[in-house]
């Protein structure tokens, strides 16, 4: 009998199909109610294939006896009890690199879009406003400062595309690195010298609401966030607060604190540039995703060291 692979996710465009030589896939993207599904195979089940909206958390882990593997499609694996895992002896890989361009790309995008104004353009001028006059002129992004916030494998491809702009680019993170950017490791005195900020760190306990009132205070009237990280990692009531009050001037946001749920405040407003979490989304890396998440079970199938083992 083969072991059960319980999919979460349908690792789209790379079809969980090609496990099905090894395993006996369950595939709960297709149904509307997993429960029962999961109750019959709970015992038979030795790998799950998940991304980063579902809960791995401590109870999950224990409650399937014989797992052994989580694949998470996904960089971020703030969704899965790692301690838990450890503990109960499963094995975790995460896809790492591959979509390190491509999320800093996404950045980019949020960055050029928030400062530029292009989305409110692009609906004036198809409301036919053109006709009347301009919008308000945008901000530049030459010779600005952009502090990086988590200079990992995405937060320096994003230094680097800054740097293609001419900014100045710092960082903040947990230590300095050997980089030629200037390092604050008070977040407070960064913000207090940039005019954007960028979320690349990763999510969890301990970048919980990084972003708060006092940090968005800091970042001042002509700043502006760009999150491409965790929603978590910002307190989003406060930086609502902050959107309505004038206290920063714009956002860009790729996350959220409880996706899909985009709170209508921010919907509301035109200084804001909103996406639906779509970082990595692109054919070609997300097939790069795909294939890494396969390529990380089929190893752990064979005897073999995972390709990307997350350890903490
Ligand atoms: C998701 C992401 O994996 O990699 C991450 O951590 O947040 C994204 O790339 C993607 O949205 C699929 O769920």
């Amino acid at each position: 009998m083969k072991p059960v692979l319980l999919a979460y996710y349908d690792n789209a465009p790379f079809g969980v199909s090609l496990l099905e030589d090894k395993f006996e896939v369950i595939n709960l993207w297709e149904v509307t109610s997993p429960a029962p599904l999961i109750e019959a195979n709970r015992d038979r089940v030795t790998t799950i294939l998940c991304s980063m909206m579902h809960d791995m958390n401590a109870d999950v882990i224990k409650s399937f006896p014989n797992l052994k593997m989580i694949a998470t499609y996904s960089v971020g694996y703030d969704h899965i009890d790692i301690k838990a895992a450890q503990e109960c002896g499963v094995k975790v890989s995460n896809t790492p690199d591959v979509l390190n361009a491509e999320t800093a790309d996404t950045g980019m995008a949020l960055l050029l879009a928030t400062a530029k104004r292009i989305v409110e353009n692009d609906k004036f001028l198809r409301a036919g406003k053109w006709l009347e006059g301009y919008l308000p002129c945008g901000t530049s992004l030459a010779d600005k400062t952009i502090g990086i916030v988590g200079l990992g494998g995405i937060g320096k491809k994003v230094a680097k595309r800054c740097e293609a702009f001419e900014m100045n680019v710092v960082y903040h993170g947990r230590s300095k690195q050997d980089v030629a950017y200037t390092y604050y490791d008070d977040l407070k005195a960064m913000a207090l010298e940039c005019d954007f900020l960028m979320l690349t760190c990763p999510g969890g306990a301990t970048t919980q609401n990084l972003i708060n009132a006092e940090i968005l205070q800091a970042l001042g009237e002509n700043g502006m966030l760009i999150n491409i990280a965790r929603g978590s990692v910002v307190d989003e009531p406060a930086l609502i607060k902050a959107l309505n009050e004038g206290i920063i001037k714009g956002a860009g946001l790729d996350v959220f604190a409880d996706e899909p749920n985009v709170p209508e405040a921010l919907m509301a407003m035109d200084n804001v540039v909103l996406l639906p979490h779509i970082g990595s989304a692109t054919t070609e890396t997300r097939s790069k995703m795909g294939q890494l998440v396969i390529d990380n079970i089929l190893a752990h199938f064979d005897g073999k060291e995972l390709l990307t083992e997350v350890k903490i």
